[in-house]
C-alpha cells in the first residue's frame, strides 16, 4: 500500500533537536511513506518550555526565519505548476501566525479539488493547561475554517475545550465537545492529553472518536518529565497507522501510544541520566534511538469501549 502514499507536511524546522518536522517526517519515512515537507520556519532550535527535574527547561536563545505567507503561495505555485501536488495525505502542527494558517487553508482546500481522496490530518495547536501559547486570534480560524476541512483532528484537552466553547472538566464534557466538532464535519477526533478531573497522577488517558461510531479511552501510564515535540511523533504515527489498519481507529491508537510510551520511556531515562552526569545539555526526545520502536509498537495498551 505504501508506494502510493506521499505526505505533505507543513511544520517547522529545527536545525538542533526535535519539533514540527523534525519529529513526524522521520517517523513517516521510517513506515515508507514519502514525505514531501514545507517548512514554516527554520530556527535553531525549538522554542518550547519543556519541564524535566533540574535540566535547563528551555533554550536560552532561538535565531531563525519564518516563512511567510506569500512564501507558502509560491512554493505551492511549484508543486501546482508542475502538476506534483497530489498527497494522499497533508499534515499540519504549530502554526505561528494567523495569515500563514489562512494560506494553509487553501492549500488544503486546493489539495483537495485536486485529489478528493486526500486526509487532511490537522493538529489545532493553541496551547495546554489552561494557556495559549500561540496568538489567541488562531483559534477562531481553527473553528471556523480549519476544522471543517480536517478528516482527523488531534486537540488535546485545552484545544478541545476552545475549539467548542465547552470547559473540558470531566469525561462527559469531554464526549460531549467530541460531538460538537463530528458535527462540524471532522470524521475522526483524538484527544492526546491533558483531560482535566479524568485522570490522575499516575495515569494519563486519550480518547478517539469516529463519527457516528464508537469512542474509545485509552489509559497509559504517565511518565516522569515533558518533552517537545511529542504531539508532532503522535501525529505522524497516527498517520502511518490509520493507514496500514484501514482506519480502525482503537488499534491505530494502541499502536501509537504504544511507540510515544516506549520513546518518552527512552528519553526520559536518558533526560535522567543527564541529570545524573550534572550535564546542562538540553534533553532532546530520542526519536533516532527509537527507531526500532516505532517501527514495532508493542500492544501493551488497551482501548475500552466507551
Ligand atoms: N505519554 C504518552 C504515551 C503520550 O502519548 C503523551 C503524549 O502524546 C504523553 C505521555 C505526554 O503528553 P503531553 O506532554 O502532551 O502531556
Ligand atoms: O512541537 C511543536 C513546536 C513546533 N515548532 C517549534 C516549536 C515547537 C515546540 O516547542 O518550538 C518552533
Amino acid at each position: 500500500k505504501t508506494p502510493n502514499r506521499r505526505v505533505l507536511s507543513i511544520q517547522s524546522h529545527v536545525v538542533h533537536g526535535y519539533a514540527g518536522n523534525k519529529c513526524s517526517v522521520f517517523p513517516l519515512q521510517l513506515h515508507g511513506f514519502e514525505v514531501d515537507a514545507i517548512n514554516s520556519v527554520q530556527f535553531s532550535n525549538h522554542a518550547g518550555n519543556i519541564e524535566y527535574l533540574t535540566l535547563p527547561t528551555r533554550y536560552q536563545h532561538v535565531k531563525g526565519q519564518r516563512l511567510t505567507d506569500k512564501e507558502l503561495d509560491e512554493l505551492y505555485e511549484g508543486l501546482k505548476l508542475n502538476n506534483i501536488n497530489k498527497y494522499s495525505h497533508v499534515l499540519t502542527g504549530y502554526c505561528g501566525n494567523v495569515t500563514f494558517l489562512q494560506k494553509i487553508a487553501d492549500v488544503v482546500k486546493d489539495l483537495k479539488n485536486n485529489n478528493p481522496n486526500t486526509r487532511f490530518f490537522c493538529d489545532p495547536v493553541m496551547g495546554d493547561n489552561g494557556r495559549y501559547y500561540t496568538p489567541q486570534e488562531l483559534m477562531p480560524i481553527y473553528r471556523d475554517i480549519i476544522v471543517p476541512l480536517a478528516d482527523v483532528l488531534t486537540p488535546n484537552a485545552f484545544e478541545l475545550g476552545e475549539l467548542t466553547g465547552i470547559k473540558i472538566e470531566t469525561e462527559q464534557d469531554c464526549l460531549k465537545a467530541i460531538g460538537i466538532l463530528h458535527q462540524k464535519g471532522v470524521s475522526t477526533i483524538v484527544v492526546t492529553s491533558g483531560v482535566t478531573g479524568a485522570q490522575t497522577s499516575e495515569f494519563l488517558r486519550c480518547y478517539a472518536s469516529i463519527r457516528d461510531g464508537i469512542c474509545y479511552r485509552f489509559t497509559f501510564p504517565r511518565l516522569q518529565g515533558q518533552f517537545v515535540g511529542t504531539g508532532d511523533v503522535f501525529a505522524s504515527l497516527l498517520v502511518v497507522w490509520l493507514d496500514a489498519l484501514n482506519g480502525n481507529i482503537a488499534d491505530a491508537v494502541r499502536r501509537v501510544l504504544s511507540s510515544m510510551q516506549l520513546l518518552i520511556r527512552r528519553t526520559s531515562e536518558f533526560a535522567q541520566s543527564e541529570v545524573d552526569s550534572n550535564s546542562q545539555r538540553m534533553c532532546e526526545l530520542r526519536l533516532i534511538q527509537s527507531r526500532k520502536e516505532l517501527l514495532w509498537p508493542d500492544e501493551s495498551i488497551e482501548a475500552n469501549i466507551i
